[in-house]
């Protein structure tokens, strides 16, 4: 069983997880409204993986005999109003979850929970990709500028994109 901090510290993941997701779709309305369905589908599928991560967290929580809390979501703010600018905040809220994916690694080792510690390992590298990703394409679309057809090019590329189920863990 999981010491009660590294619990609370679980628990507190699924929630920020939970509201990744949530903030993903927010942004998903912003590219339907701009018909650029591409994009939104891009983020439709993140949305999915974000709720793969917290069940993630919540299954192996579960698996370990903690106690499972859900707190409220805070409401989603989307702060930008352009392509660039959303990418930036993607970026940056990426870089957010993994300083608390780092976080929560501490709260395992301080507790010496060696299991915990080698689960939450398939999350610190999925971060390096998370970031990885909202960088290359935050650098495509500052590219782009203000051309249209080149974010229209972007779009129908990003709307190949498709959820395939993590193997967490
Ligand atoms: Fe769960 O990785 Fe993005 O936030």
């Amino acid at each position: 069983m999981m010491n009660e901090k590294l619990q609370a510290a679980f628990n507190d993941q699924i929630n920020k997880e939970l509201y990744s997701e949530y903030l993903y779709l927010a942004m998903k309305i912003y590219f339907l409204e701009q018909n650029l369905n591409g994009f939104a589908n891009w983020f439709d599928v993140q949305v999915q993986e974000e709720r793969a991560h917290a069940m993630g967290l919540f299954n192996y929580l579960n698996d370990r005999e903690g106690t499972l809390k859900l707190e409220a979501i805070d409401k989603p703010v989307v702060e930008g109003n352009t392509p660039v600018t959303i990418f930036e905040q993607v970026l940056k809220h990426e870089k957010f979850v993994t300083e608390r994916i780092s976080a929560l690694m501490d709260v395992a080792d301080e507790a010496h929970d060696r299991a915990a510690l080698s689960f939450l390992d398939w999350y610190i590298k999925e971060q390096v990709e998370e970031e990885a990703t909202a960088s290359t394409i935050l650098g495509t679309l500052r590219l782009i500028g203000d051309d249209k057809k080149g974010l229209l090019m972007l779009d129908r590329e990003l709307a190949a994109r498709t959820f395939t189920a993590p193997t967490i863990g």
